[in-house]
């Protein structure tokens, strides 16, 4: 493991900087703005003086729904500063799972990008504590519950200057939430030391940044991945991180790239794939990059040739969780494996471990376990989810299976439960199939994954509609729009067969495996 001391404060991520001479440096560029060092800790400052004038106690939750702007890492770094706890939250969450957020966090005030303050309405903050509503890059929306102020003028009258709170090393500091298979995620909760941790044992490593590089992360700071890659690594090294507002379409990935010369570039095989195949690639000019990542799905060949054809960099592929806050398996810039997840990286333990617990040997498949000291210490209110992903002695059970060859390196080989990512992100297909349920022109459905030729996964519906439908084009869409306003979007089914019956079992239960072959 790495020290980290006892009295630590996750703020002194961003501002030690101060202290080793960087506060006329860039911390901040992109479409929204630029901040040196010195701006954005004197930005966190107010940030962290305009929570505590609204009442909040040591520990209180704000929650953060935020794009990524210099608002973002201010609002973050001030909340943790002052001794509050903010969670990052996923901007495309419709109403009704905000209110889970609120009501499972006991918010008392939250930050929104201006886009969304609506979306705070009557239905999202019943049965909630939230009392304050704090609006980012532009006006409130007209029709946001709690009390709202524009953050732009409201911050003026807070000062520049803030201590750090005393807090301990392991003490709450941000949450995120993961997925859960019923419509109740779970509120994943970090500790102070928990960012620091995880940039001495993946950034120090993988990336080796320095204060002349440039961070570019498509995944927004919302995911864990994406928070990493522009927040905890790029500040730890007195790098510059390039924020990217507004939905990540190829045109604009280039534009910025061209524009800001970033040296590091985060993705994802799905986000690689598109950007291989966009118009305009071949015109970008992706010479400031000297190093491109991987992370959230299975990176195949085809993804890691085209990426290379069109830029000359090798993509290096890693694993990470929003449980372990980062990345724990990645391939070296120097040593890699097309196709493996990586070899652990220092500061972590991995085992594969069979049903009863003992390891298995090279070449054999088994669960993969994980353990280091960035990794979750509690699902908030949630003892039986945390006792089915946290054991003894500290270890976290991942679900997924995996095989180790002599070498080290660990290939994924699927998951022990339903989960599956798409698009990188974690869906239970169960979620999604209960949901089409409900819906009222729907019979009977069932979900499941299936994986593409490229190794990437897709979700699929098979619906018995009650009538028969005569446009099966505008069923789909409107069937997939449903999902994606009751759900997180990317839950939404990819491809949806129409039959007339579903294949069932003897016993008359839905014959699963007559699915798949569909
Ligand atoms: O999905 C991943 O591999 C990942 C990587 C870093 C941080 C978080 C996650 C979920």
């Amino acid at each position: 493991g790495f020290a980290v001391p006892d009295i630590y404060n996750a703020s002194r991520v961003l501002f030690d900087n101060l202290g080793k001479g960087r506060g006329d440096k860039l911390a901040l560029l992109g479409p929204a703005g630029t901040r040196t060092y010195a701006e954005l800790c004197a930005d966190a400052c107010r940030w962290g003086n305009g929570f505590a004038s609204l009442g909040l106690k040591r520990g209180d939750r704000v929650l953060l729904f935020l794009d990524d702007t210099p608002a973002y890492p201010a609002a973050f770094f001030g909340a943790v500063r002052a001794g509050f706890v903010p969670l990052l939250i996923n901007t495309l969450t419709p109403p009704d799972l905000l209110q889970f957020y609120l009501a499972d966090s006991g918010a008392v005030v939250a930050v929104a990008e201006s886009e969304f303050s609506a979306r705070f309405n009557v239905e999202a903050c019943k049965d909630t504590k939230l009392r304050t509503l704090i609006v980012v890059n532009g006006a409130v929306g007209d029709h946001a519950a709690p009390a709202a102020v524009a953050a732009a003028d409201w911050l003026t009258q807070f000062s520049t200057e803030l201590a750090e709170a005393h807090t301990h090393r392991n003490e709450m500091a941000f949450w995120m939430y993961s997925s859960g298979s019923t419509g109740r995620p779970k509120g994943i909760v970090h500790l102070q030391h928990d960012m620091t941790y995880s940039d001495l044992a993946f950034a120090r490593n993988i990336l080796k940044l320095t204060p002349d590089d440039i961070c570019f992360s498509v995944p927004k700071i919302f995911f864990a991945y994406g928070f990493g890659n522009s927040v905890t690594f790029p500040f730890s090294a007195g790098a510059a991180t390039l924020l990217l507002p507004g939905q990540p379409k190829p045109a604009a990935i280039f534009a910025a790239i061209a524009r800001y010369r970033p040296t590091v570039f985060f993705g994802l095989p799905t986000l690689y794939t598109s950007l291989t195949k966009a118009e305009g690639a071949d015109k970008t000019d992706f010479s400031s990059l000297r190093m491109a990542l991987s992370a959230a799905e299975v990176l195949s060949a085809e993804v890691f040739n085209g990426w290379k054809a069109l830029t000359g960099l090798e993509i290096v592929e890693g694993l990470g969780s929003t449980e372990v806050l980062h990345i724990y398996l990645s391939n070296r810039p120097e040593r890699k494996k097309l196709g493996a997840a990586g070899l652990r990286v220092p500061g972590y333990e991995v085992a594969l471990r069979d049903k009863e617990g003992g390891d298995v040997g090279d070449n054999e498949e088994g669960i993969l376990w994980v353990r280091g000291d960035s990794n979750t210490p509690l699902y908030w209110n949630r003892p039986d989810k945390s006792a089915e992903t946290i054991r003894e002695e500290g270890w976290i059970y991942t679900g997924d299976r995996f095989v180790r060859d002599a070498d080290g390196f660990h290939f994924f080989r699927g998951r022990a439960d339903d989960l599956v990512k798409i698009s990188g992100q974690w869906v239970y297909p169960l979620e999604v199939e209960l949901c089409l349920a409900d819906h009222p022109e729907i019979r009977e459905c069932a979900v499941f994954a299936a994986e593409l030729p490229d190794r990437r996964m897709t979700l699929k519906a098979v619906v018995v509609m009650n009538d028969r439908t005569a446009n099966r084009g505008e069923t789909t869409r409107r069937l997939q729009d449903y999902v994606k306003g009751k759900l997180l979007p990317y839950k939404y089914p990819r491809e949806v067969i129409f039959i007339d019956e579903l294949p069932k079992t003897g016993t008359g239960k839905i014959d699963r495996q007559a699915l798949l072959r569909m």
